[in-house]
């Protein structure tokens, strides 16, 4: 990345991927950054990224961080940029790990067997730790990336290794794992209502100033309300569908990304119960069926589901179902119905 004369970042669109850009644009790409950008916001494919916007602007780097693809999709991409650009990869997904030829990096402790998510509690922490970074600022958004991902052991006051690194890396910034909490859910107020434009106006901020201003700012404060807004929506609307042998599905369909907040919320709900969210978004014209259980490893469960031909993201305590078609909803749910029995 040090070499890199003219780099291209595309980044997931929470707090996590966010602060990972804004951590790389702050310290090694600085003004040598020449695309910043996010997928299309809900889809994992390497069709959701703009790779014809990326090519134009004849980028040598591409720099995709915490986005959570697995092998396929990176060896689709490096056809897709040919072989002058090179991909750096650094993401904690648990997924199936890329072994690049030629030029490529792939950098996913969690995927290539080198520690578990506890270790590695967030993308701009990684990013943080390869770049051997020492200072406040960068300090403050590799913890950012850490409380955004481990927010619901924050919510719930459950100790986590990555809060201890966290607050490490908060000693003498003069902020606390509950301010971050707190920009967390105004940075992610951006991806919740579909506004890219506010992600990118969150990025400057983060690369160029400091979390507090992302608080005191008026674009992401008008985010932050319409996300409000719509989670207290979909917290009225969400109805349980189904409870049986320690499996709980719910269903909720509204035009908002908020598929992770009442996810986490349910899971809370049901202590020692797995949980799937049916999740239909219509202006998306797809859905996610969103499974967590408390404290639950799901990566065997993932694997079972896309053995089966599903397509599931994810990571260690969360498992994420993408459809199309109502029908491939249900047809997840009855997968899950089967193995909630097989486990007792
Ligand atoms: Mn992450």
């Amino acid at each position: 990345m040090q070499n890199s004369e003219r780099a291209a970042i595309v980044h997931h669109w929470d707090a996590d991927g966010i602060a990972a850009a804004a951590l790389a644009m702050r310290t090694v790409l600085g003004n040598r950054v020449v695309y910043a950008g996010v997928p299309h916001i809900g889809f994992y494919s390497p069709e959701a990224i703009d790779t014809q916007g990326i090519l134009q602007r004849d980028p040598d780097t591409i720099l995709i961080l915490d986005y959570g693809l697995g092998r396929e999709s990176y060896e689709a991409l490096a056809n897709i940029v040919g072989s002058r650009v090179r991909l750096v990869i650094v993401d904690h997904h648990a997924v199936e790990p890329w072994g690049p030829e030629g030029r490529h990096v792939y950098c996913n402790p969690v995927a290539q067997g080198l520690g578990v998510e506890d270790k590695w509690p967030s993308t701009a922490y990684l990013l943080h730790h390869v770049l051997e970074l020492r200072d406040a600022a960068s300090n403050v958004l590799a913890a950012l990336g850490i409380v955004g991902d481990l927010a619901p052991y924050v919510d719930a006051g459950k100790p986590h290794r990555g809060l201890e690194i966290a607050e490490d890396l908060l000693r003498d910034t003069g902020l606390s794992i509950p301010i971050l909490r707190k920009a967390v859910v105004y940075v992610d107020s951006c991806y919740r209502v579909y506004d890219t434009g506010c992600v990118d106006h969150v990025r400057a901020i983060l690369a160029e100033k400091g979390v507090e201003d992302v608080l005191r700012d008026p674009v992401v404060g008008d985010a932050y309300l319409r996300a409000q807004k719509l989670v207290d929506e979909a917290r009225r609307s969400v109805e349980l569908v189904y409870r049986k042998r320690g499996l709980a599905v719910y269903r909720l369909g509204i035009d908002a990304y908020v598929t992770s907040v009442v996810g986490r919320e349910l899971a809370a709900r049901h202590p020692g119960e797995l949980v799937a969210l049916i999740h239909t978004i219509p202006r998306l014209g797809q859905g996610f069926v969103y499974i967590r259980a408390l404290g639950r490893d799901l990566r065997i469960l993932a694997e079972e589901l896309r053995r089966r031909g599903f397509r599931v993201g994810g990571k260690q305590s969360v498992a994420v179902v993408e459809f199309r078609d109502p029908v491939e909803a249900e047809k997840a749910v009855e997968v899950l119905k089967g193995l909630a029995i097989s486990s007792g």
